[in-house]
């Protein structure tokens, strides 16, 4: 197979057609990163040096790469049957896929909407918060609310609830009626803390603030990342998120949760709901469904959201929305076997088992020149350099590049280091990786 992995390196020119999404593009046009193989662990450069993975591509591939069930089941599935139209037709791995997500899926969220991706997924949720609001008469909830430094992916809904100001501040006014509650990172009260930090419950009652200014009549729902991913890792304070339930459910608010990087094991359960015993009316999942291999996303909800539209006309489209390739046939073939290596290997619960390990080896990053918090939750941890003054993001860049170097990719958010490893990590694996880190910290200055 001549396949682009095979491919002799690209010269600098024909570099330039591709405009690289999120990426400083001509720094790497400049110096050029290429990965061209996959498996387990590890990527392949075009140099040929293996790079161990921390970060399971780009929080997606929990199974590790190119495991072989997967691999098999999208062959196998592209040679049957292509494409599969999904308006008024069907294919039986979508209902497969369905029922395999529900019957892991949290109390009463029981059926499942599919689309392509993390933004479609929360653009999804919020369109189903909306037209559930209309459907069951209450027609004045049209304000969404989401929170500062949030990610929900890129779509105008995503950023218009998101709450990262580059994400936001190119691209006009957004969705109007969205507020945001206050982030919840506050070194001076939980640098270091390990899982859950004890101060910050508190900061949930603002919810309570913006429904005396808004009223809750006019109030659709809440959308947040149980943890926060993207944004640098903020983990929820203990208390936190139970608050803003109570609070949802009593005034009628929806609550959902964006599980895009934390839906099939990254915390060490099936969902963040699980993990932090708080179940919503909806959750946004992507990426981990097919451990990254075809690109698919999807909204799980509530029997009472999915009851509200069914009662109209019989013959009726209940809900004008869904996409060409919502529960794309391969992306359906690679879920249920994704699924169902993630059962076989049982994996979430390995991810539990070596939470503690990621937690100590990063820990002992404390101390390290510039390190002003390390924190962590499940497979996921961060380290946050000081920023240097008037270059925010210059040093945790540096210390990217330097892992990189080093032959392990780590993933950088302005100056906060993350790492997600896949759910197979091993311990050495985790040693090596905090060993890089360690070793980069030290040489940027
Ligand atoms: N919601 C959340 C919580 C996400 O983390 C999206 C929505 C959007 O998903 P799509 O599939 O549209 O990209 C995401 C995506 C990072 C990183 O480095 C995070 C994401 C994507 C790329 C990089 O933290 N999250």
């Amino acid at each position: 197979m001549t396949l682009v992995s095979n491919a002799p390196s690209l010269t600098q020119e024909s570099l330039e057609a591709f405009w690289m999404p999120f990426t400083a593009n001509r720094q790497f046009k400049a110096h050029p990163r290429m990965l061209v193989k996959a498996e387990g662990m590890y990527y392949t450069t075009d140099d040929g040096r293996r790079i161990l993975d921390g970060f399971a591509g780009l929080w997606c591939c929990n199974a590790g790469h190119c495991r072989k069930p997967i691999v098999e089941a999208i062959q196998k599935q592209a040679a049957v049957m292509d494409y599969a139209p999904a308006f008024q037709m069907g294919q039986p791995l979508a209902f497969e896929l369905a029922n395999r997500i529900v019957e892991m899926s949290p109390g009463t969220l029981d059926h499942v909407f599919f689309c392509n991706s993390g933004s479609e997924a929360v653009d999804s949720a919020l369109k189903i918060a909306l037209a559930y609001q209309r459907v069951r008469g209450e027609a004045s909830r049209t304000r969404l609310i989401g929170r500062e430094r949030a990610y929900h992916g890129v779509g105008f809904g995503g950023i218009s609830v998101g709450g990262i100001p580059v994400n936001r501040k190119m691209f006009g006014t957004l969705l109007a009626g969205v507020d945001h509650l206050p982030h919840t990172h506050n070194l001076e009260k939980n640098a270091f803390s390990r899982g859950q930090p004890e101060w910050g419950a508190h900061l949930a009652d603002e919810l309570e603030r913006l429904v005396t200014l808004h009223d809750a009549s006019t109030i659709a729902a809440v959308i947040v990342e149980p943890m926060a991913g993207s944004t640098g890792v903020l983990v929820p304070p203990r208390g936190y998120l139970e608050r803003l339930r109570e609070i949802t459910r009593k005034h009628g608010i929806l609550l959902i949760f964006d599980e895009v990087i934390t839906a099939f094991g990254r915390l060490g359960a099936a969902f963040a709901s699980d993990v932090y015993g708080v179940e919503p009316d909806m959750i946004a999942f992507a990426k981990c469904v097919t451990s990254g291999t075809v690109p698919m996303g999807g909204v799980i909800v509530s029997s009472d959201v999915y009851r509200a539209f069914m009662g109209g006309p019989p013959g009726s489209i209940e809900l004008f929305h869904g996409y060409t390739y919502s529960a794309h046939v391969l992306a359906c073939a690679a879920g249920i076997a994704t699924l169902q290596l993630y059962r076989d290997e049982n994996l979430f619960a390995r991810a539990a088992r070596m939470a503690p390990k990621l937690e100590a080896a990063l820990h002992s990053l404390r101390g390290e020149r510039n390190v002003i918090d390390v924190r962590n939750q499940g497979l996921v941890g961060a380290v946050e350099v000081a920023a240097r003054p008037g270059t925010v993001g210059a040093r945790g860049f540096e210390v990217f590049l330097k892992c990189f170097e080093d032959g392990v990719l780590v993933r950088q958010t302005g100056d906060i280091i993350a790492l997600a490893p896949a759910l197979i990590v091993e311990d050495a694996e985790i040693d090596r990786m905090v060993s890089s880190l360690r070793k980069a910290l030290a040489a940027v200055d």
